[in-house]
C-alpha cells in the first residue's frame, strides 16, 4: 500500500499539531528527513526538519516498526508547532517525499485490513471520537478495548457448535435413524435467551444521537426565547417585547451532566394574518412529532390555552412552564416549574425537570453503544436461531435448521467483519475524520 499521511489534530492554531504517516517504506523516507536517525522505535525523539535546504521546524518524532503500530504497517508521526504555515509546509514537504494524502478514516481502515482491529472495534473508534456524552464514552471505548467482539465471537462459536451437532443428525437420519438428541432443543433454547439479554444490554447509537430533542413551544410573547437563552447561558435568539418576534426554528446544543440536549425556540403561536410568522408556527407545530420532550412557556395560566397546548404535546413529555415570577405570579397553580427567565430563579428545578425527562432512557444499565447495522444484523442472527429451533422441535427439514444456524453465525461474522464488502467498507471509514 502507498504511504499516506494526514493531519491528525485540526487544521486550527494551536499548541502542536500531529502529523500520522503509514505505508511501506515511510521509515526510510523518515531517515532522509531527519538528519539523526532515532534511537529505536516507540522512542520520542527531538530533530530538526529541513524544507527547501531552509529549517522548517524543530519537532517530536516516534516511529512504529509495522506489525507493532496502529496501522500494522511502518509509520510515524510528527509533533510540530501548531501554526498554520507550519502545517501547510508540512503537508508540501510530505508531497514532495511522494507520499499521498490520506481519504477520511484511511488509518484505521488499514489498521482493519492488516488484522489489526475487527470492524466493530474500528466502528467504534469514530463512537469514542463522536461521544459527547460521558457515559457514550465509557460504552464506546469498551467496544474499542475488544469486549464487544469476544463476546460476539464467543456467540458465533456456541453457534457453531450446536451446528455440528445438528450436522451430525442429519447423517444419522441419512443412515435411517430418526433419533434427535433432546439436549440440542435445550441448548440452543439455552443460547437464545443468553444472546436475546446480551442484545438486549446493547444501546442504539442512532437512538442516542437523535434523542434528547426538547421543543420550546407557547404563546406569543410569553419568554420562550428568553427562557432559550438563559438555558443556553449566551443570547442565541433575539428577544424583544413585540409579540411574534422569533420566526424560524432556532436550535443549539446544551450539556447537562452526562447528556447532551438539542433544544429548538419556536414561533410563538397565536391568530395571524402574517404569512411569514404563520410559517413559522408551522413548522412549530410540525416539529412537535419529532421531539422526546415539549417545554410549554406561559406568562399566565389562562385555562384555554393551556388546554390548546397540553393536546398538541398530548403523546410527548410535556413540561408547563409559568415564566416571569419575577413579576408576581406567587400561587398560579397547574405548572411543573415556575422561574424566571429574567432572573434565573428556578432554572435550576426546571434543569433537573429535562434530566428527570430522559431517565427513562438509562444507559446505565447498558453493556455496549452499538450501530444501527449491528441491531440489525443481530435481529437476523436471533430470528434464524429461533426458526432453526422451531425446524428441529418440529424434527423436520432438519437440514433448514442447520442453514438457519449457518446464517444466524454469518450474520456475526459480519459484525466483526470476517465477512465484508467493499461498498460496506466504503460506508464505515467514509464517516471518519480526516487522519484517523
Ligand atoms: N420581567 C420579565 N420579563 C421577561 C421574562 N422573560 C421574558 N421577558 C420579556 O418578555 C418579552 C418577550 O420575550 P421573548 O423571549 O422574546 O418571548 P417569546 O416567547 O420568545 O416571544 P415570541 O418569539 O414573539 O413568541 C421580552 O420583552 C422579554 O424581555 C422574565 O422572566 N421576566
Ligand atoms: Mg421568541
Amino acid at each position: 500500500m502507498s504511504i499516506v499521511f494526514a493531519l491528525a489534530t485540526p487544521a486550527a492554531k494551536s499548541a502542536i499539531c500531529i502529523f500520522r504517516v503509514s505505508g511501506e517504506g515511510c521509515l526510510k523516507s523518515l531517515n532522509e528527513l531527519i538528519e539523526k536517525p532515532l534511537d529505536g522505535h516507540r522512542v520520542f525523539g527531538v530533530r530538526p526538519i529541513y524544507f527547501k535546504k531552509r529549517l522548517l521546524d524543530t519537532v517530536g518524532v516516534i516511529s512504529f516498526k509495522g506489525p507493532e503500530s496502529y496501522t500494522g504497517e511502518d509509520s510515524f508521526e510528527v509533533y510540530a508547532h501548531g501554526g498554520l504555515g507550519v502545517m501547510s509546509l508540512f503537508v508540501d514537504l510530505f508531497k514532495s517525499a511522494g507520499f499521498d494524502e490520506a481519504p477520511p478514516g484511511e488509518f484505521t481502515k488499514r489498521a482493519f485490513l492488516n488484522g489489526k482491529l475487527s470492524l466493530n472495534e474500528a466502528e467504534a473508534v469514530v463512537d469514542v471520537i463522536d461521544s459527547s456524552a460521558e457515559e457514550d464514552v465509557f460504552l464506546s471505548s469498551q467496544s474499542l478495548s475488544g469486549e464487544f467482539s469476544k463476546a460476539v465471537v464467543g456467540f458465533a462459536e456456541d453457534i457453531d457448535f450446536i451446528r455440528v451437532r445438528v450436522e451430525g443428525e442429519i447423517d444419522f437420519s441419512d443412515e435411517g435413524e430418526d433419533f434427535l438428541d433432546g439436549s440440542l432443543f435445550n441448548d440452543l433454547d439455552n443460547l437464545i435467551s443468553r444472546f436475546d439479554l446480551f442484545v438486549g444490554g446493547c444501546l442504539n447509537k442512532k437512538n442516542r444521537l437523535v434523542k434528547n430533542k426538547v421543543l420550546f413551544v407557547g404563546p406569543v410573547n410569553s419568554g420562550k426565547s428568553s427562557v432559550f437563552n438563559r438555558l443556553l447561558g449566551f443570547e442565541r435568539a433575539l428577544v424583544s417585547n413585540i409579540p411574534g418576534t422569533t420566526r424560524d426554528l432556532i436550535e443549539s446544543e446544551v450539556f447537562y451532566n452526562d447528556l447532551s440536549f438539542s433544544i429548538f425556540d419556536s414561533a410563538g403561536l397565536r391568530e395571524t394574518d402574517d404569512l411569514i410568522e404563520a410559517k413559522g408556527m408551522a413548522l412549530a407545530v410540525d416539529e412537535i412529532g419529532s421531539v422526546d420532550v415539549v417545554v410549554g412557556v406561559f406568562e399566565k395560566n389562562d385555562p384555554v390555552v393551556m388546554a390548546q397546548f397540553s393536546e398538541m404535546a398530548k403523546n410527548k413529555i410535556y413540561i408547563r412552564v409559568l415564566n416571569k415570577i419575577d413579576l408576581g405570579g406567587s400561587g398560579v397553580t397547574g405548572f411543573d416549574c415556575c422561574l424566571s427567565a429574567k432572573t434565573g430563579e428556578g432554572f435550576d428545578f426546571f434543569k433537573a425537570a429535562l434530566i428527570d425527562a430522559f431517565a427513562a432512557e438509562d444507559s446505565h444499565s447498558s453493556t455496549y453503544l452499538v450501530r444501527e447495522r449491528h441491531i440489525s444484523l443481530f435481529g437476523e442472527s436471533v430470528l434464524s436461531l429461533k426458526g432453526a429451533l422451531g425446524r428441529l422441535k418440529k424434527a423436520e427439514a432438519i437440514e433448514l435448521a442447520a442453514e438457519d444456524l449457518k446464517i444466524a453465525r454469518s450474520c456475526l461474522d459480519e459484525i466483526v467483519g470476517f465477512k465484508s464488502s467493499d461498498d460496506l467498507l466504503g460506508d464505515i471509514f467514509s464517516t471518519f475524520c480526516i487522519g484517523k
